[in-house]
């Protein structure tokens, strides 16, 4: 079965990693290069000669990690426990601080509280997020991971605004052969996620993505209806099944934090997505995320090809974004 967290131990030989597992880092490194270089270049002064740090030198620190899109709160809870140091008068070098720094970050990305995908059949994965963000992409994406683990896949789209959202899933259909829930543009988006559920439960699927309209984080109505939704599926799949996933686009940085915090209002939220890290220099948003709402990330969307969604690997992250 297809479980991105369950692959790095099913890859590792007996002492090391195989093949597959370095080349996926080394996939995953790489799509963070812009991120990587910008951290790299804002901290290399600093961390170029090894000394005692001191309030400056951690004022510093601060200034470089919050423009890097970790975001005050983030920032200065990471480095609170230095500041406490350093006003104890204890001694602290600048390698000993990367180091715990470090392992301080891994550690802020949560572990799942699930299984991925759910094991009780069929698995509902309920995708939602604001216009554009990749939604629709990160859906085909694994519709061909699940296809090729031979697993049955039924989406639906509940993205019944456009037209050419419903045009774009069904494409995605024809070209995965995966079947595809519709219903024409304007339909109640409840009432297609219904029917794809009663199908899904009727004709045993394993896992069925919902896929929805892009919607303002702002928008009052937009949100009740992701509520309805919800309660629609809750009438057919127990929670257990289903895991509610937020897609956020990483160039959008800091707005990242806003938009969670308006979706988790309307629905619980199991997990998130973060796509388009290769293009921006804003993977810190990632940090951000995990530390203020404890989400675990699911994946990671570095390119538009359907194996630059890679499986989100926290220590991978850490060292890629603070290198040695
Ligand atoms: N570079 C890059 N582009 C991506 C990634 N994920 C998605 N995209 C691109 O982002 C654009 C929008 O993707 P969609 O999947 O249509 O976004 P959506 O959230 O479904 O959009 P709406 O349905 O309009 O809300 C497309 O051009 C995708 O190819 C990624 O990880 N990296
Ligand atoms: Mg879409």
């Amino acid at each position: 079965m297809f479980n991105p967290f369950q692959k790095k131990e099913q890859n590792k030989e007996k002492n090391g990693e195989t093949k597959e597992s370095r080349g996926l880092l080394e996939r995953f490194k790489k799509g963070l290069s812009k991120t990587k270089e910008k951290l790299t270049s804002a901290l290399s002064n600093l961390f170029v000669i090894e000394k005692l740090v001191d309030l400056p030198f951690l004022e510093e620190l601060e200034e470089k990690l919050i423009l890097a899109d970790l975001g005050v709160e983030t920032t200065l809870a990471l480095l609170e426990p230095f500041k406490n140091k350093i006003l104890k008068g204890e001694p602290l070098t600048t390698s000993e601080l990367k180091r715990e720094l470090k392992r301080i970050c891994i550690d802020i990305f949560p572990d799942h509280a699930f299984t991925f995908p759910p094991e009780v059949k069929p698995g509902v994965l309920f995708f939602l997020g604001v216009n554009g963000v990749g939604k629709t992409t990160t859906i085909a994406k694994l519709a061909l991971k699940f296809k090729e683990k031979k697993q049955r896949v039924l989406l639906v789209a509940g993205d019944t605004f456009r037209a050419a959202a419903i045009d774009q899933l069904k494409s995605w259909g024809e070209r995965l052969e995966v079947p595809v829930v519709s219903l024409k543009e304007g339909s109640d988006p409840s009432s297609v996620i219904y029917q794809g559920l009663e199908r899904a439960i009727k004709e045993k699927f394993d896992i069925v993505l919902v896929d929805t309209a892009g919607r303002l984080h702002t928008k009052h109505n937009l949100m009740e209806e992701l509520k309805k939704m919800h309660r629609v599926m809750d009438k057919l799949v127990p929670k257990q099944q289903r895991i509610n996933i937020l897609v956020l686009d990483a160039t959008t940085g800091q707005n990242a934090l806003s938009q969670a915090e308006h979706f988790l209002k309307a629905i619980p939220i199991d997990a998130i997505i973060i796509t388009k890290m290769d293009g921006t220099a804003k993977g810190g948003i990632a940090l951000a995320i995990a530390n203020k709402y404890k989400l675990p990330i699911l994946f990671i969307g570095l390119g538009e090809k359907a194996e630059d969604l890679l499986p989100f690997d926290k220590e991978a992250f850490v060292s890629a974004i603070l290198p040695d």
